[in-house]
């Protein structure tokens, strides 16, 4: 098909031919969305009847909303009951015991492993019993806090399978983050392992969580996967390892079944303002949700391979490697590498070995390929490869087009999916075979899924081309539900700022068509190569070193990680800037937050723009390290106008 109108790419053939799906054209595309419009229940309630296994099939679709928030959570198919590993691997074992369900690739090359549906079931059952063993209950929390080994996964399921609730804490976080954790949920038991493995370096990881619980009560149990087979301390009345708990437990491990509302896991996720929240999870929802936008985005085939790139850590892990890929019965591949070890070739490589049909990655991991040009992409054979996937930033149209043109070679569709850790998985996304695309939009909503654009200053609802808040005006099943143990701050993050609808916290442009434009964060999130942060995470580690009197820390655009965090400074008589403070201060952080966690650029200022009601004027900021202190607007209102032109004058951009 010729390309119809300027900027927007009609699907390849190759894409559109032979789909299987129920969406498998853009009119397709429009009943659907109509469908959820009429009868939202109704449609809902089909699709999971359809999609997971229940043990009581609900006949209820959404009870209460958004104007019930207030006093307490809204439901989706409350009457109905289910296991979701009864969905993700015994609906399996008949049609598919032998497929492979994990394949998982190890940091180096051709390190291949195979586990299909009936061994993954064995091994989440296995697992399942060695929880119970431990004292695991129903309702209990456990944190997993491993590298990217089938055993975090098998470790995740497990928990599902008693009804126990998983908290993945991302292998890049420091032994303090992880306490906070640990304490904020009240963990009963902690999965880890030896040591992680990720280009050619060991990461410590029990080592990690041994600093984590130095002092703490409520972990009575620590289970130790071996990975690599480093020295590890170890703690008898505490510590067990995984190959001998887990090895010698009955492969059958029958089902906890729990309400559709029963959580199914927490997730730690950066917000504007104090530490992280656990945002919160059920089980039929968000097993509903996974499940439908997966095989729909991804216009799911038999013999498809998934490669999904992003950490377990991650919502994106949670949803589209485990949950959506296995409760589909797809293939879902683990890697435990990098894009760039041994070299920038790495993906590719494995899209030839693995037989790769849908890649799904991160723009940041794009641009930095892209960087190091086209010949590591060329040398390999990506015939296979049908559906190119972005997530986690919005991604600039070069790098869009690189993707289309060099990995694809014209042939695949791009799908940018937008979504976030509370949304459960995607909202606004390309249906694969369906959507017409352009470069750098996420294009239009999922059906069911209801957005608005508001007005900055007045919250009107905007109609036509217009750009804004982006909320959604109902809930749908894969919504979170809560944070955990503070049901307050889930109303006040979300549903205060404009009441009766669920602010995103993102800013989006919709074009003349009716495609969305994400423009990016507007509360004082940052987005470090799709690593969500907040800013007051980074104030918070920075306050904490001596030498520190204030600190402000805001996002600037970077080249190839989207954002970089730039950090203003007021240092406490007798201290001086220097490079040592720096690399000191960056030790604090890292400490802190976790390796994932790096300032990037520091400004030493004699005072921070502030209002006289003592608010720190973050747009001021902001604008400066963009680059933009010649376009401050109105500074009439600071304190102390003077710091402006200290703070103009020392830009390090
Ligand atoms: C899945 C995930 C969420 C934030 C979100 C956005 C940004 C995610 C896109 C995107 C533009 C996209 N969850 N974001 N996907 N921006 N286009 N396709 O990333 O909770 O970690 O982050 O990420 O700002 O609010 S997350």
């Amino acid at each position: 098909m010729k390309e119809q109108m300027q900027d927007t790419w009609a699907v390849p053939e190759r894409v559109r031919e032979g789909s299987p799906n129920p969406i498998a054209d853009f009119d397709g595309f429009l009943r659907a969305r109509h469908a959820a419009e009429v009868d939202p229940d109704g449609f809902w309630l089909g699709q999971t009847h359809r999609l997971l296994s229940w043990r009581t099939a609900p006949t209820v679709g959404l009870d209460g909303g958004y104007h019930t928030v207030k006093d307490g959570p809204f439901s989706w198919f409350a009457d109905g009951t289910l296991n979701v590993t009864e969905s993700c691997l015994d609906a399996n074992l008949e049609s598919r015991g032998d497929k492979t369900a994990i394949l998982w690739e190890g940091d180096e090359p051709g390190d291949v492993r195979r586990i299909s549906y009936r061994e993954l079931h064995g091994e989440v059952c296995k697992a399942a019993n060695a929880l119970r063993e431990l004292g695991v209950q129903k309702g209990e929390r456990v944190i997993i806090y491993m590298g990217m080994v089938p055993e975090a996964a098998i470790a995740m399921l497990a928990c599902a399978r008693i009804g126990a609730i998983h908290s993945v804490v991302f292998g890049g976080f420091s032994a303090e983050a992880l306490r906070d954790r640990v304490r904020d949920c009240g963990a009963e038991l902690i999965v880890t392992q030896d040591e992680g493995l990720r280009a050619g370096r060991t990461v410590g990881l029990k080592s990690t969580v041994d600093a984590a619980l130095e002092g703490e009560q409520g972990v009575r149990r620590v289970l130790v996967y071996r990975r690599t087979g480093g020295e590890v301390a170890w703690n008898p009345d505490r510590d067990v390892w995984w190959h001998e708990s887990v090895g010698k437990q009955s492969p059958e491990c029958p089902a906890e079944i729990v309400e559709a509302e029963h959580p199914l896991f927490i997730l730690y996720t950066s917000g504007s303002t104090g530490r992280p929240k656990g945002v919160l999870h059920t089980s039929g929802g968000y097993l509903t949700w996974v499940t439908y936008t997966f095989r729909t985005v991804f216009d799911l085939r038999d013999d498809d391979v998934f490669a999904c790139m992003a950490d377990i850590g991650w919502i994106t892990g949670h949803s589209y490697i485990v949950y959506g890929p296995l409760a589909n019965g797809a293939t879902s591949l683990m890697f435990e590498s990098t894009p760039v070890y041994p070299d920038a070739g790495r993906y590719w490589d494995m899209v030839q070995r693995l037989g790769i049909t849908i890649i799904y990655t991160a723009p940041t991991a794009i641009r930095a390929l892209a960087a190091q040009g086209d010949d590591f992409v060329q040398k390999y054979d990506r015939s296979s490869l049908r559906i190119l996937g972005t997530v986690g930033e919005p991604i600039n149209p070069d790098a869009w087009k690189w993707y289309y043109d060099v990995v694809g070679e014209g042939r695949c569709t791009i799908v940018d999916t937008w979504w976030q850790t509370e949304t459960g998985g995607m909202l606004i996304s390309p249906i694969a075979p369906a959507t017409p695309v352009r470069p750098g939009s996420a294009t239009f909503a999922l059906p069911g899924v209801a957005p608005a654009l508001l007005e900055p200053e007045t919250g009107r609802v905007l109609h036509g081309p217009a750009e804004g808040h982006l909320v959604m005006t109902r809930p749908w099943p894969g919504q979170a539900r809560t944070v955990y143990g503070d049901h307050e701050r889930y109303v006040s993050t979300y549903f205060s700022t404009w009441p009766g609808v669920y602010f995103t916290g993102d800013g989006c442009r919709r074009d003349a068509e009716g495609y969305h434009w994400i423009t990016g964060r507007i509360d004082d999130v940052i987005n470090v190569s799709g690593h969500r942060m907040g800013t007051a995470e980074f104030e918070a580690a920075l306050i904490a070193h001596d030498a520190v009197a204030e600190a402000a820390v805001v996002g600037y655009p970077h080249d190839l990680k989207g954002q970089g965090v730039y950090a203003y400074l007021v240092l406490q008589p007798g201290h001086e800037a220097s490079a040592g403070l720096e690399k000191a201060l960056n030790g604090v952080v890292r400490e802190i937050i976790g390796a994932v966690a790096k300032v990037d650029i520091f400004q030493f200022v004699p005072g921070l723009p502030k209002t006289r009601s003592g608010k720190v004027m973050r747009r001021i900021l902001r604008k400066v390290a963009e680059g933009r202190g010649d376009q401050l607007g109105d500074t009439s209102t600071l304190a102390d106008p003077s710091v402006v032109d200290a703070i103009r004058e020392g830009a390090r951009v």
